[in-house]
């Protein structure tokens, strides 16, 4: 397959003597093998929080396309507008995120309290958001920024002691004849050759990413449709040999490191191996200019405490501007869940799952689904976090002065409300726990009662 060639690049001279020299990014050394699959999957038990980040050509159009808003998620905005690729590609001239600033992106993921960061070097449009040298639809060669997004972010996620990984598209790629997904430019699927495809783009480029950004903490395949097991062994075979620590979510086709949940599927209770939940913070991945229905803080962090107590990790997306901005909304609101996570942490990195699951909900036997099954009605009063010999109690909905736990497996020694270690009077007989509380909440989101063993 011939790469199609991207003829129209109009590179701004001034553009690429002003730019900041993205090569000269320091970035440490890969890491090391792993000596077993626990002592890979370590980072990411301990991590539980990581930003997700979708950003490409299209936060130009933005939602909008020759004055018509195009329904979905902007991200899909060239195949559900059915732009062609001449036209689509055209935005890439465009593409000049002045204000795009790794170090205040990676400093706002630390100060959310995110521990890993995961952003597109390649989604199904096919523009790359690195410098490839595979193919010269890519952020450095084709647009007036001419600059590396992805190296400055690997550089300032390494300063910041944050995980850096990519998103990548390994099967649709709208640009490319052989890619899938694009049948308005290049006829029905069946006449593709996604094999040649896979060899001629998509693997060379995995082989670039594990190459020039130093440690990658995972690489975020998505969206394999009918890949076969074969194939996504090849992808598994170029990651092993080339990082070996790499984590590989689970949507390569083929068994990865973890499971990877539905979009914005939480599920509703424990789920007993190493999972991740990608989610939106409003309605969309990549922005969208009329798409402002943001989740507030207080939802964010149920959302996040919630995962936790069902042994999960969040992947909390955010949608950047053709500014280079993330929109400030989504920042305030991630600030705000930082801000909790910085006196409530303990209740969240590293925990493990609750050891009750009454609290999650039940299903409803008087609602039937269509497949005939009772629906699950979640139930948000408190989750349970733990640690060896410890109890997370999150309480969402205060329950004034006191509170009943039933079932809890052992002896209670104390309690104390982890903001301030103020203690809490307890009460045991057999398995239940009676908790003397403060009459009004210590804190509006959501306060942290431990109980130690
Ligand atoms: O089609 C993509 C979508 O654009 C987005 O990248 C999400 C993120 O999980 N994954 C696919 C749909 O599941």
């Amino acid at each position: 397959m011939q790469i199609r060639p991207f003829l129209s690049l109009n590179i701004s001279l001034a553009a690429c003597l002003l730019a900041p020299v993205a090569g000269a990014q320091t970035l440490p050394k890969p890491l090391p093998p792993p000596k077993s699959q626990d002592e890979k999957m370590q980072w990411f038990r301990q991590a539980k929080f990581g930003l997700f980040i979708h950003w490409g050509l299209y936060c130009i159009p933005a939602g909008e396309w020759k004055g018509k808003a195009i329904p979905g998620i902007g991200e899909w905005i060239m195949n559900r507008a059915q732009i062609p690729v001449g036209e689509y590609e055209q935005l890439a001239k465009q593409f000049n995120p002045v204000k795009f600033n790794a170090e205040a992106w990676v400093q706002m993921a630390q100060d959310a309290g995110m521990k890993y960061l995961v952003i597109t070097s390649k989604h199904h449009d096919g523009f790359a958001m690195y410098h490839s040298q595979v193919s010269p639809y890519n952020v450095y060669d084709a647009t007036p920024f001419h600059r590396d997004p992805l190296k400055e972010l690997a550089a300032a996620c390494a300063r910041h002691n944050i995980r850096f990984g990519v998103y990548y598209s390994q099967w649709q790629d709208w640009h490319e004849k052989n890619g899938a997904g694009n049948t308005w430019d290049f006829g029905p699927e069946d006449t593709h050759d996604h094999d040649q495809y896979l060899r001629a783009k998509a693997e060379p480029q995995i082989k670039e990413l594990l190459t020039g950004y130093g440690p990658m903490c995972l690489i975020w395949f998505d969206t394999p449709r009918t890949m076969t097991n074969e194939e996504g062994l090849r992808f598994i075979d170029i990651v092993h040999t080339l990082q070996p620590a790499t984590l590989i979510d689970g949507r390569l086709g083929t068994k990865g490191d973890y499971r990877s949940m539905g979009d914005n599927r939480i599920p509703d209770s424990v789920v007993n191996e190493d999972w991740e939940v990608p989610a939106t913070i409003n309605h969309t991945w990549g922005f969208k200019k009329d798409d402002t229905d943001w989740k507030s803080p207080a939802d964010i962090t149920f959302k996040l405490v919630d995962i936790v107590s069902k042994g999960g990790n969040y992947l909390l997306n955010v949608g950047p501007t053709s500014e280079g901005i993330i929109p400030q909304a989504s920042q305030d609101n991630l600030r705000a869940v930082g801000r909790w996570l910085k006196v409530n942490g303990e209740a969240v990195y590293g925990a493990g799952p609750t050891q009750f699951g009454d609290e999650l909900g039940a299903p409803d036997p008087r609602n039937i689904d269509k497949s005939g099954k009772p629906v699950f009605v979640q139930a948000t009063n408190w989750r349970c976090t733990t640690k060896p010999g410890k109890l997370y109690l999150t309480i969402f909905k205060w329950p004034g002065g006191s509170m009943e736990i039933s079932k809890v497996k052992g002896h209670v020694k104390k309690a104390y409300i982890l903001a301030g270690k103020k203690s809490v009077k307890i009460a045991q007989t057999g398995d239940t726990v009676k908790l003397t509380l403060p009459a009004a909440a210590p804190d509006p989101i959501a306060s942290v009662v431990v109980l130690e063993q």
